[in-house]
């Protein structure tokens, strides 16, 4: 028995001002590629289980496009691949009022799919050899709820939920903690979903991180890889698959503006630059720290801007002496925290 455990697709995230030749937002399109490009690798693993551990869609309410994408790839992916999936929502598609419903309802309508939107619910699947206790955002709400141990008439059980485990590893706002003692219990495997990380949480429990980089500080994931974990339930083994071509993500290292006059911080830019190969289809932030505003209005814009318009992205995000002091005062300076403008609800 072998399961394929996928969280945070975040399908429909959009970000910049770039467009496809299709018309479609530059990000919105490469999240689909790597949902697309891991629906292609867990064909090729054919599994007997496929786990999908919330955030499915970016937000409550994506747009039709997404919705449709999803839709028709699940279809596809089931006529091609004879495991069932199934899926919880995360605190990102999770709806408060009772007279809504959850978008990812919709999913349930393909065959051989669970979807677990609210209430914790106990799935049964691969013919009654795997209990999926499926744990939703919402379900973490009420800690009566967490009452949950494994069933020992079954040969394998697994958890999954959607939450913080512990609050050293936080990325997205808006999620539950999820009590330490519940992972402890025996479960044959536990799929975690909120941080983007992969990560290994002790015994049979993992994160399996994004499977691109759509968090609140991109820059943080740079250089790790994005994918989804393959796990073998006799053996208890893990294998992390990660996906490959995802876009490149950089961030370049920070320029010290101490005492440094503009045009020499123009040449530092140009050479980070030439140094990464150029900019272009990339995201790329260059971070100026103790850049006095007076130095900062020297800059080659025009560089800057030729750098804006070949990249995906280009960030130029300067700070000036000041700013980073009075943060320190406060006791709130973190040495890169994320530009305000990225942050995301
Ligand atoms: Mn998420």
């Amino acid at each position: 028995m072998r399961l394929v455990h996928l969280a945070d697709l975040h399908l429909g995230y959009r970000a910049y001002n770039r467009v496809t030749r299709q018309g479609v937002n530059r990000r919105e399109a490469d999240i689909f590629a790597a949902f697309r490009q891991a629906l292609e690798q867990t064909i090729a693993l054919n599994p007997d289980l496929v786990l999908i551990a919330g955030d499915v869609f970016h937000v409550p309410r994506p747009g039709n496009l997404a919705v449709v994408q999803t839709q028709r790839e699940l279809f596809k992916f089931r006529q091609r691949c004879p495991a069932e999936v199934v899926v919880i929502a995360g605190n990102h598609e999770s709806v408060r009022s009772r007279d809504n419903s959850c978008i990812l309802e919709l999913m349930a309508l393909v065959p051989g799919v669970s979807v677990v939107c609210d209430l914790p619910e106990a799935v049964v699947v691969a013919h009654g050899q795997i209990k999926v206790f499926a744990l939703p955002h919402n379900a973490l709400e009420q800690t009566a709820a967490l009452s949950l141990r494994p069933d020992p008439e079954v040969p394998y059980n697994v958890l999954m939920l959607h939450g913080t485990v512990d609050h050293h590893r936080i990325n997205d706002y808006g999620g539950y903690t999820i009590p330490a003692d519940l992972l402890d219990l025996p479960w044959d495997y536990v799929a975690c979903g909120h941080y983007h990380s992969f990560t290994h949480l002790g015994a049979h429990a993992f994160y399996a991180g994004a499977i691109e980089r759509t968090s609140n500080d991109i820059w943080r994931e740079a250089d790790e890889p994005k994918g989804f974990v393959w796990f073998d339930l006799e053996r208890h083994r893990e294998t992390f698959m990660p996906l490959e071509g995802l876009r490149s993500v950089v961030d370049l290292p920070a320029i010290d503006g101490t005492h440094r006059e503009a045009h020499e911080l123009d040449r530092l830019i140009h050479d980070h630059v030439v140094q990464i190969g150029g900019v272009e289809d990339k995201i790329v932030r260059q971070q100026i720290l103790n850049l006095p505003k007076s130095v900062q209005r020297q800059l080659d814009y025009r560089q800057i801007r030729e750098l804006q318009t070949a990249a995906v992205h280009y960030l130029l995000d300067g700070r000036s002496p000041k700013s980073a002091r009075t943060m320190i005062c406060h006791g709130i300076y973190q040495p890169t925290p994320p530009p305000r403008h990225l942050l995301v609800a």
